[in-house]
C-alpha cells in the first residue's frame, strides 16, 4: 500500500502522463490517501505531441524536438473512440462538436482535463529527465530510483529518489530513417515525416511518399488538399488500399535515386522533387538505465511488459501509452488507473512466471490477427480487461469498435472525406454535427473556426 511519504515520479505531460496525473486526483477527490506525484515534462507546455512546434530538429533548448505534428492536422480518426469517459468533448466546449477536429481543438481538450482537476501544478515544465537509475539497495520507504533531470538550459542537474517511476515519454519522436543508395546526392529534398510542417511547400510538387501506414496516408492526403501536383506511394509490405485522386500512382519500394530520379522495385522510375519517409518511429528511451530499458517495436502487444503496463522484473516501473495506436486517450486512461491501482496496493501482479503465461497469451493471440478489424477488437478486449479492475468509468468499448468500424468503411468510401461525416458519442449517445466546411474545402483550421457554426466569410 502506498503511504503519503511515498513518491511517484511521471516522465512526460502528454495524454499518457496526465492519465496518470487525473487518476491520482480522481483517487484523491474520493478521499482517498495517494504518495507524493511529481511529473517531469521536458516541455513548456502539456499536451505531449498535440502541443504543436514550428521548429524541426532541436527545440529551444537544444534538445531533440519531441513534436511530430504538422499544421493543419485534424483527428485521423473520430473523436468518439477517444472521448475520456470522465470528461466528455460536451462537457468541455459545452455543446456537441463534429467528429474530426483540428489538432488545436483536441489541445484544449486535453488541458481542459487537467485545468479541472487542478494537477497541474504536480508537473515541473521545462524539465528533461537524464537519467533513471535503479538502486536494487533502496527499500520502499527509501525509494528505489534515482531521477536525474535538468532544467531548460541544461545549466542545472538535480537527483530525486523515488518509490515508483512510469514512463510516458511516448514512442513518436524519433523517427526511424532508412537509407536508400543515392540518397546524398538527390536533387531535390529529403524529410522524415517527424520533420514535416506545412504541405503549402509541396504545392504543384511531385512527391515520393515512402511508407503505408497513418503517417504516409495523412501526408499525402495533406499534399492533395494544399495542391501537390503528384504523389507516388512506394510500399514495402502491401500497399495501402483506398481510392487515391488520380494524380496519386502506387508504386513498390524505392531501390535507389540518381538526380532527381526515384527506381522502384519492379524497375520502374519516377522524376520527384521530394521524397517523403512516412518510415515510421522508434521507442527511445536514453535517459533509461539499461535494466530498465523498454525495447520493443510499434506493435499492438508490446515486448515484455506485464498488462502491457508493468516491466515484469521492476513492476515499479510503469510504462504507459507504448502500444501501435487504434484506441489512444481512453487506452492511456485505462493503463494510467490500472498502474496506479498498483501503486495504491488495490491491485496484486502475479509472480513473474504468471506475467510470463499471461503475456504469451496476448501476444500468440497478437500474432494470428488479420485485418483491422482483428486488430481493433484485441486493443478493445486490452482496454476492457484493464477497466473492469479499476474504477475508471466503464465505457461501451464494442460502441467504440463499431465506431472505428463505420471510420474505416468511410475511408473506404473516400478517403478524402471521410472526416466530413459525423458518429454517435459512446458516453452520451449525441449524433456529432456535421461540420459546417468539408474536409478538403476547409483550409482555416483555427478552434475558432471549427466551433463556429457557419464557415468564415470569403477572403476579400
Ligand atoms: P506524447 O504525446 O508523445 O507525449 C509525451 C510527452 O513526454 C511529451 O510532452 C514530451 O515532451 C515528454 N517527454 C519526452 N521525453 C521526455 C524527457 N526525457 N523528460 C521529460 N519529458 C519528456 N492519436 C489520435 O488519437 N488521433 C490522432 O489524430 C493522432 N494523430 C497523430 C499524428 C501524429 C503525426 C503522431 C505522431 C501521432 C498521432 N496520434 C494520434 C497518436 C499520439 O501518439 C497520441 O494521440 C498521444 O499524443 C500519445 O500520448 P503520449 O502521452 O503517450 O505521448
Ligand atoms: P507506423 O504506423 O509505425 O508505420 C511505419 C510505416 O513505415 C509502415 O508502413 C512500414 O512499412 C514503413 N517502413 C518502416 N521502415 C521502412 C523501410 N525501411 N522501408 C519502407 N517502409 C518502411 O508509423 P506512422 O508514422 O505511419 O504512424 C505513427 C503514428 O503517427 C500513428 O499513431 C498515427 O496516429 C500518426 P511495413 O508495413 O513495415 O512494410
Amino acid at each position: 500500500m502506498a503511504t503519503a511519504k511515498q513518491r511517484v515520479c511521471i516522465i512526460g505531460a502528454g495524454p499518457s502522463g496526465t492519465a496518470a496525473l487525473r487518476a491520482f486526483a480522481s483517487e484523491a477527490a474520493k478521499g482517498g490517501a495517494i504518495p507524493e506525484i511529481v511529473c517531469y515534462e521536458k516541455q513548456a507546455e502539456l499536451g505531449g505531441l498535440w502541443n504543436y512546434s514550428w521548429r524541426t530538429g532541436v527545440d529551444s533548448n537544444g534538445e531533440p524536438l519531441h513534436n511530430s505534428m504538422y499544421r493543419y492536422l485534424w483527428s485521423n480518426g473520430p473523436k468518439e473512440a477517444l472521448e475520456f469517459a470522465d470528461y466528455g468533448f460536451e462537457e468541455h466546449f459545452g455543446k456537441a462538436i463534429p467528429s474530426y477536429p483540428p489538432r488545436e481543438v483536441l489541445f484544449d481538450y486535453i488541458k481542459g482535463r487537467v485545468e479541472k482537476s487542478g494537477v497541474r501544478e504536480w508537473i515541473e515544465f521545462n524539465t528533461t529527465v537524464r537519467r533513471v537509475v535503479h538502486d536494487p539497495a533502496g527499500n520502499a520507504g527509501a525509494g528505489n530510483f534515482h531521477v536525474t533531470t535538468s532544467n531548460g538550459d541544461a545549466s542545472t542537474e538535480k537527483t530525486e529518489v523515488f518509490d515508483f517511476v512510469m514512463v510516458a515519454s511516448g514512442h513518436f519522436s524519433t523517427p526511424n530513417v532508412p537509407y536508400f543508395p543515392g540518397f546524398e546526392k538527390f536533387e531535390g529534398r529529403i524529410l522524415h515525416a517527424h520533420d514535416f510542417r506545412d504541405a503549402l511547400e509541396f504545392q504543384g510538387k511531385d512527391i515520393l511518399v515512402i511508407g503505408t501506414s497513418y503517417s504516409a496516408e495523412d501526408i499525402a492526403s495533406q499534399c492533395y488538399k494544399y495542391g501537390v501536383k503528384s504523389v507516388a506511394l512506394s510500399w514495402r509490405t502491401a500497399p495501402m488500399e483506398w481510392h487515391w485522386p488520380s494524380n496519386f500512382s502506387t508504386v513498390p519500394l524505392l531501390t535507389h535515386v540518381r538526380g532527381d530520379t526515384a527506381y522502384f522495385k519492379d524497375g520502374s522510375s519516377k522524376r520527384v522533387d521530394a521524397i517523403i519517409l512516412c518510415t515510421g518511429y522508434k521507442h527511445h528511451f536514453p535517459f533509461m538505465e539499461e535494466s530498465i530499458d523498454l525495447k520493443t517495436k510499434n506493435r499492438l502487444w508490446v515486448e515484455k511488459l506485464h498488462k502491457g503496463i508493468f516491466l515484469p522484473e521492476n513492476p515499479k516501473v510503469m510504462y504507459l501509452g507504448m502500444q501501435d495506436q487504434w484506441f489512444t486517450f481512453n487506452m492511456f486512461d485505462a493503463q494510467a488507473w490500472y498502474a496506479r491501482d498498483f501503486v495504491l496496493g488495490k491491485i496484486a501482479l502475479p509472480s513473474q512466471q504468471d506475467m510470463a503465461t499471461e503475456w504469451n497469451q496476448w501476444r500468440a493471440r497478437e500474432e494470428t490477427l488479420a485485418g483491422d478489424e482483428a486488430n481493433i477488437r484485441f486493443q478493445a478486449d486490452y482496454v476492457g480487461d484493464l477497466i473492469e479492475r479499476t474504477d475508471y468509468p466503464m465505457f461501451d468499448h464494442e460502441g467504440v469498435v463499431q465506431c472505428f468500424l463505420e471510420w474505416e468503411h468511410n475511408k473506404h468510401e473516400n478517403i478524402m472525406a471521410f472526416r466530413d461525416c459525423a458518429h454517435k458519442s459512446i458516453k452520451t449517445g449525441t449524433l456529432a454535427p456535421v461540420h459546417h466546411t468539408p474536409w478538403l474545402q476547409a483550409l482555416d483550421d483555427s478552434m475558432a473556426c471549427y466551433l463556429s457554426e457557419a464557415p468564415p466569410p470569403p477572403k476579400l
